[in-house]
């Protein structure tokens, strides 16, 4: 049984001090330990006693490890992505928080010791059983385990979760089907399920959302924000000189109404170019960086870093985040900060949860074409008063709560894994509702439980054209991957008046769905294909869609 733990102290000693990243880490997690302890007491009020299994957890940071190269523990004090040790520091936290059992492994060697390898035998794979219930890692985690275990790798594959900073689609994730369709890359093709890899942020319901903590601020907090926020005080977005390159006209215009802060590495060799009028901190510590935004009234982004935990920050602290829209939309197409990642997705702008999630008046985004409404755009801003703010799903306990469900129910081995092709697929277990017109589906005794649960699941059918992320999210529900199973059935199209003269079994990532010039349905022949992503004006998709609690989008209403 897994209990609560209140106190971080035995997590920071487990992490140790080997790398500067392990320091950065360290600090985020005892900045935070306070706000850990009163979030784990909330969520242990809202279960009461429901019995939470203790599982047996290695975290595997293979992005840390010196054989993956590397590089980012060298630049944690020089501007270098900190994101990646944000996320993973507070994936820590929740699995101690939570009460599992941890091993945390940053080096090939920790990893064989923990998988079980005879002292002395290199890289021959573990003979016993996995002594995990949980591997958390990386890509370049995943690399390395298949090079040390890989004959077990795949018998022990359901066990894997992958922290994929910004997805992989299922397209890119089946093998055979990405190097047959165009959808290979350097980093997909790993055959997992894809509710395994988990994101940063909300990116595509195909993968499970991670996520970080944002720190919310108290109520005496609140009251000292409120007092001393300085009007016509600025911060730019970027802690690495290059984020600024070419912006020199907007800070110029910005310059007449605010003053302007940075937080850019520099060293006495090699100061940063920024114009002579910002008044650059240098890379500050985290609880530093928070005091500036405490008085700054707006933070500002021009462009990249993409989708970082900094505005989000910005926002939790009183700032309004001024970001630029993106037109035509960034993606793995046409920009080679995407390209080879393993995701379709459109980016519109610097920060898409920001912009959607959020929105006005914490979040404004525009076109930075045009200069008159940038200078309207600051001067309404310097008027605008707005409140601190943190999406609850960003909250400590709204990361608990979340992790917590995931590892209790998501993804189980063996036995609940998704269902391939076989009976299923054209002997629905499932009844239709007498008012079918609410498209609800009922689950007869015999049938295994599902989760989230049945009774969430909203079919409904596209547009041509449309993908079943846009179906969902336009009749303000969320597309659910793991309900594809259910509705990968003839008795589904029928459900939504979809009439089938035939049906064909076909692998497509679009499947199940009606091609727009025929009558046959076609269902999806292997499951690790159903796919939220994708759309084609060839097909009107049959999509899962379910609710989603308010401020916690990864959670239906029962779901907890
Ligand atoms: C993102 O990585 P970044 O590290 O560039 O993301 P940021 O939003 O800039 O911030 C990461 C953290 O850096 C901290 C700040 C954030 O939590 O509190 N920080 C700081 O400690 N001191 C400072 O002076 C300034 C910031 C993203 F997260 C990655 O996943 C992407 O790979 C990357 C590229 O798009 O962007």
């Amino acid at each position: 049984k897994a209990v609560f733990q209140f106190d971080v102290g035995p997590l920071l000693e487990q992490v140790g001090a080997r790398k500067e990243s392990l320091n950065f880490m360290k600090k985020r997690i005892r900045m935070l330990a306070a706000q850990w302890a009163s979030a784990a007491r909330r969520l242990h009020d809202k279960l009461q006693k429901r019995r939470r299994e203790q599982k047996r957890i290695l975290v595997h940071v293979g992005f840390l490890t010196e054989e993956s190269g590397d590089v980012f523990s060298p630049k944690v004090l020089k501007g270098g992505p900190l994101g990646e040790m944000v996320q993973w520091a507070d994936i820590l936290a929740t699995l101690h928080v939570l009460g599992h059992s941890l091993k945390i492994s940053v080096s090939l060697k920790e990893l064989q010791q923990f998988l079980g390898a005879p002292p002395g035998r290199g890289s021959c794979p573990p003979t016993g059983p996995l002594p995990f219930d949980l591997i958390y890692t990386d890509y370049h985690g995943l690399k390395q385990m298949k090079q040390h275990m890989s004959l077990t790798l795949k018998k022990h594959k359901c066990h894997v979760r992958v922290i994929d900073t910004f997805g992989t689609e299922p397209a890119y994730n089946h093998e055979t089907y990405a190097t047959q369709n165009g959808y290979r890359t350097n980093w997909g093709y790993w055959n997992l399920n894809a509710l395994q890899y988990m994101t940063m942020f909300p990116h595509t319901p195909d993968n499970s959302f991670m996520g970080f903590v944002v720190e919310e601020v108290n109520e005496t907090e609140r009251l000292s924000i409120q007092k001393n926020k300085v009007n016509n005080m600025a911060v730019v977005y970027g802690k690495d000189a290059s984020m600024w390159k070419g912006k020199d006209k907007f800070l110029e215009l910005l310059h007449h109404h605010m003053e302007i802060h940075g937080t850019v590495y520099y060293d006495s060799q090699r100061p940063p170019q920024v114009p002579a009028f910002v008044k650059n901190h240098g890379l500050l510590p985290q609880h530093e960086l928070q005091q500036v935004l405490r008085k700054a009234k707006l933070f500002i982004g021009f462009g990249f870093p993409y989708e970082g935990p900094a505005p989000l920050e910005a926002i939790a602290n009183g700032c309004i985040f001024l970001q630029p829209k993106f037109n035509p939309p960034h993606s793995s197409y046409n920009h080679d900060f995407f390209k080879g990642k393993p995701t379709s997705r459109v980016v519109a702008s610097q920060h898409p949860y920001a912009e959607q999630f959020i929105g006005r008046p914490h979040v404004l985004t525009m076109d930075f074409g045009n200069w008159t409404t940038f200078n309207e755009t600051i001067r309404e801003i310097m008027e605008l008063n707005v409140e601190p703010f943190v999406p609850h799903e960003f909250t400590c306990e709204g990361m608990l709560e979340r992790v917590h469900a995931y590892i209790q129910n998501q993804v189980q081995c063996p036995g609940r894994e998704p269902i391939g092709p076989g009976p299923l697929l054209f002997q629905s277990p499932f009844r239709l509702l007498p008012n079918s017109s609410t498209l609800s589906w009922a689950l007869p005794g015999s049938a295994q439980p599902s989760w989230p649960p049945l009774t969430a699941l909203r079919v409904l059918a596209s547009a041509p054209n449309n993908s079943c992320v846009k179906t969902c999210q336009e009749a303000g529900l969320i597309c659910e991957p793991a309900f594809f199973q259910y509705i990968n059935v003839k008795e589904a199209f029928t459900a939504l008046n979809l009439v089938c003269e035939g049906v064909e079994l076909e692998m497509n990532h679009l499947l199940p769905a009606v091609p727009v010039e025929h009558k046959e349905c076609h269902l999806q022949q292997d499951s690790l294909l159903f796919s939220c992503a994708g759309s084609s004006p060839k097909y009107t998709r049959l999509c899962p869609c379910r609710d989603y609690r308010r401020g916690q989008v990864a959670l239906c209403g029962d779901c907890l």
